[in-house]
């Protein structure tokens, strides 16, 4: 008896000791969650993916409904990315975008493909050995501007907080992501890139990826995948 109590209180426990992004900001407003944001295979266990070239590294939804409702934006405002707490490992954070072919509603798109190009990140800092700090470290989300030049139309947009505490060790790193579908309106006529497939985009030796972070203190830190495109 005793023995069940302790099981459950340490299963409640790791329940919420991982974190979710199972909403988007959109004018200000967080939108309700799994609404906006296709429902993720973790939403009631919240573990991490850690294999990268899993097909559930683009958006952990392939035992779950796959879509969800989309949402519109505008390019040149900021939307963002709300967590369900903090995101409160030490992480880095990418949000990658994905165009749906033309003629084709995002709702029954998958994302497959190089398709994919990155609008926004928060890496490390660090300052050459004495010390590594995460930003993103207990942020309640992201928020990050849509570019002005981003063309109009259906887009999925992926959160990924990758947690480094235990990322000494190969496949140790912890992804912590989910897939939104946005229909961004009054776009520009920007061509959007580098452009990667997810997954793909990472072996999981990236030095960004494959880290101790705690000792030696790194002197620096790669952000993996490309860089940002802003327009
Ligand atoms: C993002 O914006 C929303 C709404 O303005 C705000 O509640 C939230 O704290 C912001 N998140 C971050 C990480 O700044
Ligand atoms: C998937 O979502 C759609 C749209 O909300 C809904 O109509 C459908 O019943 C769902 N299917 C399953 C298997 O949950
Ligand atoms: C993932 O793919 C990369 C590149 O092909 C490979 O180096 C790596 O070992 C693979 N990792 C796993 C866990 O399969
Ligand atoms: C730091 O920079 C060196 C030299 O460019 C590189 O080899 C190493 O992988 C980087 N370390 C990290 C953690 O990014
Ligand atoms: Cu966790």
């Amino acid at each position: 008896m005793l023995g069940s109590v302790v099981a459950l209180a340490a299963l409640a426990s790791q329940a919420y000791a991982h974190y979710l992004f199972p909403s988007l900001i959109v004018d200000g407003t967080k939108t309700a969650p799994w609404v906006d944001v296709r429902m993720t295979n973790n939403h009631y266990d919240r573990s991490p993916v850690t294999d990268v070239n899993s097909t559930d590294f683009r958006c952990y939804d392939s035992k779950m409904n796959g879509t969800s409702q989309t949402i519109d934006v505008t390019a040149g405002t900021v939307m963002g990315i709300a967590c369900d707490q903090t995101m409160y490992h030490p992480n880095v954070v990418n949000v990658y975008m994905a165009k749906a072919p033309e003629g084709r509603d995002v709702a029954d798109w998958d994302g497959d493909g190089s398709v994919w190009f990155k609008v926004y990140e928060i890496p490390a800092e660090t300052d050459g050995g004495k010390s590594i700090t995460f930003p993103a470290k207990n942020l309640p989300g992201v928020n990050f501007t849509l570019p002005k030049a981003l063309p109009s139309g259906q887009y999925l947009v992926r959160m990924e907080s990758i947690a480094l505490h235990d990322a000494e060790k190969y496949g140790g790193a912890q992804f912590y992501l989910s897939c939104g579908q946005v229909n961004v309106q009054g776009g520009g006529d920007g061509t959007p890139g580098p452009l990667v497939a997810i997954p793909g985009v990472y072996t999981g030796y990236e030095p960004g990826i494959l880290i101790d972070i705690n000792w030696p203190i790194p002197k620096n830190y790669t952000q993996p995948g490309p860089p940002v495109w802003s327009g």
